[in-house]
Order: C-alpha cells, then sequence, then structure tokens
C-alpha cells in the first residue's frame, strides 16, 4: 500500500483550509423536513428554500469533520477506489479508469414522476450548489473522510416532481463493456444498481457529487455523477449514474443479486450488525495505524435514524 499519512499537508488541504468548509448542513428546516418524511409518505414535502444556510457557527471547519476527523489526502481519495467497472484492484481503478470519457453524458430520470426528464451536465450544474465532508465507510471495514461538492439530490428530483405512489429511487451506473472493461466479468448483473427509499433519497445528506477536493471528480471516484449516502456503507453510493428512476417497488441492487445474505437493501451502517463473514465493530480509516469504533449510522445518527423508527434493523440490514 502506498497510502499517504494524513499527517502529511496537500496542496489541496491547504486549499480547502481557504474554503468554507461545512461538514453538515445545519438548516433550520432540517428537523420538518425529517418530520415530513416518513417511510411511505409521499413528496408532496418541499425541501427547504435554502437547504446550504445558515449555518451553525462551530460547523466551519478547516481540514476535519464535525467529529475532529482530519480530511483523508486528495491522493488516497483518489488512488485506493472501489469501482468493479473496471477492476477489483482498488489501487489499480486509476490508472484503467483513466480514459474514462465523462461528456458528454446525460442521465435519465424517469418512472412514477410527473415531469420525466433528461438531464445535461449543464443542466446540474445550474442546481442549487453543495459542499460536504462526510466519512466514507466501506462495509469491508475500512473507512476516509471525504470533502464533496455536487448537490443535495432532493433538488433533482423535486424538478420531476414525483407522484405519490413514488417509494423508492433507483439508480443505474452506464453500461458499456467497451468502456468499462471490468463489465466483461461475468460474476455481476451489469449494470450496478442501488437503490433508495424515497424519504431517504429525499433526505438532505444524501448527495449527487461532481466533484472532490474542488476539483471535478475524477474517473475512479465516479465521475462525472455519483451518489453519496453517508449513513450507509459506501457500495450504496453508486458511481457513474445515468438513470434515476422513481418506482413503487424496493429495487434490487447488484450487490443484493449477487450475495442476498450479506448486502441487504438498507445497509445502514451499524456496528452491531456484523458481516456473516466479518465483524462491523471497528474499522480501519485509511492513513491510520489500528483501528477505531465504528459508528451508529456512522455517526450521523441525529440526523437519520428517525427514518428507521420502528424498524428491526438486523431484520431490514
Ligand atoms: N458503479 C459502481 N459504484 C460503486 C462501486 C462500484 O464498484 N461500481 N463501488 C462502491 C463501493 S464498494 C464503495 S466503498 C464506493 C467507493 O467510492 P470511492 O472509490 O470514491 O471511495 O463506491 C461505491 N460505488
Ligand atoms: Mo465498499
Amino acid at each position: 500500500m502506498s497510502h499517504i499519512p494524513s499527517s502529511e499537508i496537500t496542496p489541496e488541504q491547504l486549499f480547502w483550509q481557504r474554503r468554507r468548509m461545512f461538514s453538515l448542513p445545519m438548516f433550520a428546516g432540517a428537523s420538518t423536513l425529517l418530520a415530513a418524511c416518513g417511510s411511505a409518505a409521499p413528496v408532496s414535502q418541499e425541501p427547504p428554500a435554502t437547504p446550504e444556510a445558515p449555518f451553525t457557527p462551530g460547523a466551519v471547519v478547516g481540514q476535519s469533520d464535525e467529529l475532529g476527523n482530519t480530511l483523508t489526502p486528495y491522493e488516497t481519495v483518489t488512488g485506493y477506489n472501489n469501482y468493479y467497472e473496471f477492476t477489483t484492484d482498488k489501487e489499480r481503478v486509476k490508472d484503467v479508469a483513466a480514459g474514462f470519457v465523462t461528456s458528454p453524458w446525460s442521465v435519465v430520470v424517469d418512472g412514477l414522476v410527473a415531469k420525466p426528464r433528461t438531464f445535461g451536465l449543464e443542466d446540474l450544474q445550474a442546481l442549487q450548489a453543495a459542499e460536504r465532508i462526510y466519512r466514507l465507510r466501506c462495509v469491508e471495514g475500512w473507512s476516509m473522510v471525504v470533502p464533496w461538492s455536487g448537490f443535495p439530490l432532493h433538488a433533482l428530483l423535486s424538478l420531476v416532481e414525483p407522484t405519490a405512489t413514488a417509494k423508492y429511487v433507483r439508480f443505474e451506473t452506464l453500461n458499456d463493456v467497451t468502456r468499462m472493461p471490468g463489465q466483461s466479468e461475468p460474476w455481476y448483473q451489469w449494470p450496478y444498481v442501488e437503490g433508495l427509499r424515497l424519504d431517504e433519497a429525499m433526505h438532505d445528506l444524501t448527495l449527487m457529487a461532481t466533484g472532490v477536493y474542488g476539483k471535478p471528480l475524477p474517473a475512479q471516484n465516479g465521475a462525472p455523477l455519483r451518489l453519496v449516502v453517508p449513513w450507509k456503507y459506501g457500495f450504496k453510493s453508486i458511481k457513474a449514474v445515468v438513470r434515476i428512476t422513481l418506482t413503487d417497488t424496493q429495487p434490487t441492487s447488484l450487490w443484493m443479486a449477487a450475495a442476498p445474505d450479506e448486502y441487504g437493501f438498507f445497509a445502514n451502517v451499524n456496528p452491531r450488525v456484523d458481516h456473516p463473514r466479518w465483524s462491523q465493530a471497528d474499522e480501519r480509516r485509511i492513513g491510520e495505524l489500528g483501528r477505531r469504533p465504528t459508528l451508529v449510522f456512522n455517526g450521523y445518527k441525529d440526523q437519520v435514524a428517525s427514518m428507521y423508527t420502528g424498524m428491526d434493523l438486523r431484520k431490514f440490514y
């Protein structure tokens, strides 16, 4: 492994020191939005008008998240990746994905919506910008702290107006073996598919990332557009999204299809529910020696736990 120690100051980190980075979107309407999001709630709830402001003083961070965790260096975030469409070798994804063409690109948003639409990258640039430092916890037991930029998914979904019957959101990655050589591997049912319940998709923490460290997203991190759901295991954060479909039935993800006993639909980070083949009680923060305890909902419990009230999280894993 060739990870750069997190203590090493990179130019990117200096760049971020000078920027106003916020680890969490603390906005006045948060509790109202959460309260309006029942598991089967129709999307009549409007996202708050200005979800990025006002910020709570103290949520401002230079090089750490709201828990004081140091950002994982740019070289590590972009040099140690899971992206099976290219290769299962984490340290080679960067090289195999190097020539991947991400422009032009379009994202179809369809299904149970009043206004289905195909978005080009230009259309997405017009959406409300967000910058978020999130912990990323891979189901394999390692984690990073990543400064993303992009826009909240609800900003996109509200444009297409999900109907009252929409209950889930299904995401699909590009399916093109000529551009993604890993898709010649027969072990998985391509394309990569992921899903969220509609209230999870509308949650303000749920981000569509188009950048990292203030730079355009590199191919290996899911350019030009990838989902980031910080309270769930990393595999939910699907890369290179080309289609977003609102449905009334729970989507079957690539991982659910591949190993249903190991990977559930919800995949909320939970130190008390082990993977059948390893413990989830702790994790290795890339760049650190030793392991650290894994936090319930990856440390976002206060923001998201209410969405799962009354659910047995061992059953809905
Ligand atoms: N399309 C696609 N999306 C994907 C994956 C993948 O193999 N293909 N891997 C997932 C996994 S397991 C993780 S941990 C994260 C890793 O994101 P990163 O490489 O940006 O850190 O991407 C997720 N999104
Ligand atoms: Mo992962």
